[in-house]
Order: structure tokens, then sequence, then C-alpha cells
């Protein structure tokens, strides 16, 4: 099975880029957690990109704050789709990564979530995996069908119970 690659630009990071791993372990999915900068670690940076595919990963999910060129210089360097997690820090709040990431140049993309985003980030690389990997995709589906059933639990509660008696019971 093909490995998904996290990488962040420091362990200050780690604390919201847990939460993709997080995710993946629930998903069965393999995965390496390594810590690379695109400014401070350029050239190691390169290489683990560079190196990824021959590795065994089949996505690569880079998570950075501040001037966040990590996902675009991974992207660079490999053809594995790259998804990047802006981190919310700094005086902007992750919004500077946020415009960094979403805002590639033409000809080389990088799949941008949210701002501290996370775990979609896993669910979407592990989505990624799944096209070659029928088992996965059958998972991906519980997980969908694991939602829904929260859903519908806490809507039959709302019934049942009416607003104030929802907000009291909560
Ligand atoms: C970025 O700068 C990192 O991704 C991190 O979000 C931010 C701050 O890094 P530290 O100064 O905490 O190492 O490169």
């Amino acid at each position: 099975m093909q490995k998904v690659l996290i990488v962040m630009g420091s362990d200050s990071d780690l604390p919201v880029m847990q939460d993709a791993a997080k995710v993946l372990d629930e998903l069965k999915v393999p995965y390496e957690v390594r810590i690379s900068s695109a400014h401070r670690a350029p050239q190691k940076t390169a290489q683990l990109a560079a190196g990824a595919a021959a590795a065994g990963f089949g996505a690569i999910i880079a998570g950075a704050g501040g001037a966040a060129h990590l996902a675009g210089v991974i992207a660079a360097e490999t053809t594995l789709p790259v998804i990047a997690v802006p981190i919310k820090s700094g005086a902007l709040a992750g919004l500077d990564a946020l415009l960094a990431m979403v805002q590639m140049p033409s000809g080389i993309p990088v799949a941008t979530v949210a701002i501290n985003g996370a775990k979609n980030a896993g669910i979407l690389a592990a989505q990624m995996l799944a096209l070659a990997d029928g088992e996965l995709a059958g998972r991906l589906a519980a997980f969908k069908a694991d939602m829904l059933a929260g859903v519908e639990a806490k809507d039959a509660k709302l019934q049942e119970l009416g607003v104030a008696g929802y907000l009291a019971d909560k």
C-alpha cells in the first residue's frame, strides 16, 4: 500500500499536523512524519520531495505557517499530489500562509485546505490513495457513513428533546 508523507516546517506545527496523522491512523493508511523547511532547510526539503515517489509515497501533505513556501517547493520537485495545510501562527494568524499556498503559479498546483485543516488534508490524501485501493475506498465509505449516523443521532435527539432540552442535555 502506498504511504502518505506528512512534512511540516517546524515542530511548532506538530500540534496542528497531528490531526492528519490521527485520521490516517483511523483509516489504516501508513504514513511518515518529517520536519523540513523550505527556508531553513531548502536542500533537505527538495531531496525529500524528489525521492518521495520512489520511497513509496502516493501523496504528500505539507503544513507550514508564515510565508509558507513548503508545499509549493515540494510540488516543484515531484509529480505526486501535494496537499497544503496553512498553519495559524504569527501576526496574521494563518492568512499569510493560506494566501501563499493557495496562490500558486500556473503549472505547479497544490491542493490547499483550510487554515489548520490538517484532518481534511489527511482525509483527502486517503481519498487519493483510494483511487487505486478498493479496501481503503471501503473504509472511507464507512467513515462517511459514521458521520451520517452522527448527524442522524443528533437530529433524532433534537426532535425528541426540543431546543431547550437539547441544550440543557449537552
Ligand atoms: C514556518 O514558520 C513553520 O512552518 C512554522 O509554522 C513557522 C514558525 O516556525 P518556528 O519559528 O516556530 O520554528 O516555517
